[in-house]
């Protein structure tokens, strides 16, 4: 592994001949990371097996030469990188640290493909968001699971791609790796080489088809026949409890919070609608609030995201299901507008009950509608948007 992660050094020097970036989607969900970290390990083990036969090292000349290199790119934000609990729970558990891990703000793409030839691998998505536009005359390779979308499909016509419907992306990385390890005669030996691999695709897949859950009947014959081979690798002792096991771990690495900041809860999954801020956030906006900093949190996360003003929705599973929600602001005459226009919301009613005030809070609830996810709280809020730009 270390061979690898050296190379990666070779970006900030610009010590290469050609850089092959493998990126996943901008959620950045363990599919897309594991996805883009396998398969980049993949072609930079196959391009030094190839390379070893056609050119030895006598041969070349050292002061001169240089490798292609491979690196993966997690499309997220370092800072951001903690909120990605499941994924850096994994690769933490197997010893990446992050200073070996390329983030998305970690380079400039813009400068890189003018400087030095590069090619660009899509896994897990095959459209690129709006601010990578200027990234498909590059992509050379397309691995992804959803739905063949032509209408973003701007590639070179000889762009490779393998697009199945299947439980997860890592399905399809895998068996892109059997396939080309087949060609070279070498059909086990990547996996051999990196034995973590196997883990992390292994751990993927029972995460994304939630262990073949029929109930979410996301998994297919494709991904069955991957995990059963990626198993012959990794030989459990008991193979329904080594999965069960594993979802279990992944899944609460996914709920745990309890490490973030409020300045990371408060960018961990929000949404924006005019100028307020809504976050949700998977324990109580009562305990949010007790937390340290998080007055300045609040603050901070209102100016960088433009708002004046955040609805706070919490929820907590650990007893039976609650729900709370507060108001913050600093312009307490439209909090107290947007209050009132949420108690009395009646499609559906939020049943938002008035608690005592929690600074710095303006107002704070117990939700008693426990099924309004923050999806029934948008028309209200569209509306009440709407009300204002009418008054004004
Ligand atoms: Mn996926």
């Amino acid at each position: 592994m270390e061979d690898y992660f050296n190379t990666l050094n070779k970006l900030k020097s610009m010590d290469y001949n050609e850089l092959t970036i493998v990126l996943g989607n901008e959620s950045c969900d363990l599919d897309s990371a594991v996805s883009s970290f396998v398969y980049a390990l993949f072609l930079h083990w196959q391009y030094h097996q190839i390379k070893c036969k056609v050119c030895t090292r006598n041969k070349r000349d050292e002061t001169v030469y240089k490798d292609n290199i491979f690196v993966f790119v997690l499309n997220v934000d370092r800072q951001d990188y903690d909120l990605k609990t499941e994924v850096a729970y994994l690769f933490r558990q197997h010893s990446i640290n992050d200073s070996q891990i390329v983030f998305k703000n970690d380079i400039d793409l813009k400068q890189l493909i003018m400087k030095k030839p590069t090619k660009i691998i899509l896994v897990d998505h095959h459209t690129l968001a709006l601010q990578d536009q200027f990234l498909a005359p590059y992509v050379t390779e397309v691995i992804d699971h959803r739905p063949r979308d032509e209408s973003g499909w701007n590639y070179k016509e000889d762009t490779r791609s393998t697009i199945e419907l299947v439980g997860s992306c890592t399905t399809l990385v895998t068996q892109r790796i059997k396939d080309l390890s087949a060609l070279m005669s070498k059909e086990l030996e990547f996996f051999n080489a990196y034995p973590i691999t196997s883990d992390m695709l292994h751990c993927t897949i029972i995460l994304d088809t939630v262990n073949f859950s029929k109930e979410f009947n996301k998994a297919t014959s494709h991904d069955e026949e991957i995990i059963r081979f990626l198993e012959t690798l990794l030989k459990p002792d008991d193979r329904e409890s080594y999965r069960k096991t594993k979802l279990e771990l992944l899944m609460n690495a996914k709920a745990d919070v309890s490490s973030l900041t409020p300045a990371q809860l408060l960018r961990k999954d929000t949404k924006i609608f005019g100028d307020i801020l809504v976050p949700s956030f998977p324990l109580l906006v009562r305990e949010f609030l007790e937390k340290p900093n998080v007055e300045e949190a609040l603050k901070e996360a209102l100016i960088t995201r433009n708002c004046s003003i955040a609805v706070l929705l919490g929820m907590d599973l650990k007893a039976g299901i609650k729900r709370d929600a507060a108001i913050c602001a600093n312009e307490t005459d439209r909090a107290d507008q947007l209050a009132t226009f949420l108690e009395n919301w009646d499609n559906p009613p939020l049943q938002l009950t008035p608690q005592i005030s929690r600074p710095p809070a303006h107002r704070y609830y117990e939700q008693l509608n426990l099924s309004a996810t923050r999806k029934q709280y948008v028309p209200a809020l569209k509306q009440f948007l709407n009300n204002k730009s009418l008054i004004v």
